[in-house]
């Protein structure tokens, strides 16, 4: 693997080979010392940036084409549909002038010979997911823009992958090609704004940097519609006041930007100037995972509450495993009849997503709280939210544990495919949903 392999010693001048990950020692090859590849990265911030943005290249064509390689070397368009316009094309109906947005008939107009296929969104949001979780490997600061984009920050992740952020990004753009299917674009910079202008600089397949040197001379020589938040409209207004370039805004005080065009001025100031302080958050900024149940009458027997906290841990688990993440904690909710609301935690030795972790760990809290009391409510949920592909590791000591884990697995498959009711534990077995399942946070 190339996480083994070291890159310490590795002049960012010159720079490594996005195809095979090899640092270069000659600042000036044109081409990789190793595999002879043409695509080298060189830039001297090169291993000091360390916020990414990478978005999906043609996303919904590109996804269309892998699955009908026949497809391939023909333009494709993706759209139609009820509102009769292109959603997307594939870079080379793009040659022929056909772009997002357009209604069919002018795509039609401009690459007659094009393909068109209609979306299939179902589709397409499982691959977003698939690569989103592969983000999520990387960092867990991955703030999804769109379903095919998103920012990542990668600092102080250097010690952890055990080389610098670009060439973990180029890692990743290797990756999803070969294990999604398709491609992607990556911007690296200092912030926000910059890695997602060089993220659209040299697509497909690009690999833009922009440092913090640089940032100056390179906004002057772009038109205001570069920034974030300048639309059609705001442009109009901006060139009837003789602003076009991010030169002319460069220029101008801030107090001057801000009387004319309030906040908004505000903005145009910072970031004609490259000062872009805003953080990735990580995704939604989901604390917990939980699901609860109030009854319809109070419960106090052990008997009737276990296979609701049951239950409970499979609708939870279920949610984790959708969303490819794992909490480290387990909470145990309960309220009892007269209102009074205990929460019990225990921390794991890892997070987990499986539901009979989660049930188990709660049992435990649970066992200490059936001392007569009669519930009304009863909850469970994990918070410590992390990517899943640190949970549950095979190795889990307690091997009994690792059998349910398996099964587990083999129950999943098995619920995909059948459906939810095909696999009932013996838990759950039989109980019927005996209150009115919620939904938290
Ligand atoms: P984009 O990332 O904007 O575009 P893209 O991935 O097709 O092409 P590229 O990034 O290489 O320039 O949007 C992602 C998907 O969102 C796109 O594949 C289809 C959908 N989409 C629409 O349905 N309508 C639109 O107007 C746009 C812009 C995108
Ligand atoms: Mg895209
Ligand atoms: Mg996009």
């Amino acid at each position: 693997m190339f996480a083994a392999m070291t890159f310490a010693v590795n002049d960012p001048e010159a720079g490594f080979c996005r195809d095979c990950l090899r640092p270069q020692a000659d600042a000036a090859a044109r081409r990789c010392a190793a595999c002879g590849s043409p695509r080298l990265l060189r830039h001297a911030e090169l291993h000091r940036l360390s916020i990414a943005h990478i978005d999906c290249d043609a996303f919904y064509a590109a996804v269309e084409k892998r699955d009908r390689p026949e497809l391939r070397d023909r333009p494709l368009i993706i759209g139609g549909g009820k509102r009769g316009v292109v959603s997307t094309a594939c870079y080379i109906a793009r040659i022929k002038g056909v772009r997002s947005a357009m209604p069919m008939f002018k795509a039609l107009e401009a690459c007659p010979e094009a393909v068109v296929i209609k979306p299939d969104m179902e589709k397409y949001v499982l691959v977003g997911r698939e690569v989103r979780r592969m983000m999520q490997a990387l960092t867990p600061l991955v703030e999804p823009i769109s379903i095919d984009e998103a920012f990542l920050d990668l600092s102080g992740t250097q010690k952890l992958h055990g080389m610098a952020p670009a060439i973990v990004l180029a890692r990743f753009a290797r990756q999803v090609e070969r294990e999604v299917g398709i491609t992607v674009s990556v911007g690296l910079s200092y912030c926000k704004f910059l890695a997602k202008v060089a993220s659209d600089f040299n697509k497909p397949r690009g690999f833009a940097v922009i440092g913090e040197a640089e940032a100056l001379d390179f906004l002057a020589e772009q038109p205001v519609t570069l920034i974030w938040g300048v639309g059609k409209a705001f442009a109009a207004t901006l060139a009837r006041d003789g602003i076009t370039q991010i030169a002319q805004l460069q220029t101008m005080e801030r107090g001057t930007l801000m009387k004319r065009y309030g906040t908004m001025g505000d903005r145009l100031y910072h970031l004609a100037r490259g000062q872009d302080t805003r953080r990735v958050h990580a995704e939604h900024g989901a604390k917990s995972v939980s699901a609860e149940t109030t009854f319809d009458i109070d419960l106090a027997a052990p008997g009737d509450l276990v296979p609701v906290l049951r239950a409970l841990s499979e609708t939870v688990s279920a949610r984790l495993k959708k969303a490819g993440i794992a909490g480290h904690t387990v909470t145990l909710k309960l309220k009892t009849h007269d209102f009074k609301i205990r929460t019990r935690n225990r921390r794991l030795s890892d997070p987990t997503r499986l539901a009979d972790r989660i049930f188990s760990t709660g049992l435990g809290l649970l066992e200490k709280e059936t001392d007569g009391t009669r519930y009304r409510l009863i909850g469970i949920g994990v918070a410590d939210l992390a990517p899943d592909d640190r949970a549950d590791p095979s190795d889990l000591v307690d091997t009994a544990a690792r059998k349910r884990a398996l099964a587990e697995g083999a129950v999943d498959v098995l619920r995909e495919k059948f459906g939810k009711k095909a696999v009932e534990t013996g838990y759950t077995f039989g109980k019927g949903n005996r209150g009115r399942p919620q939904r938290e946070g």
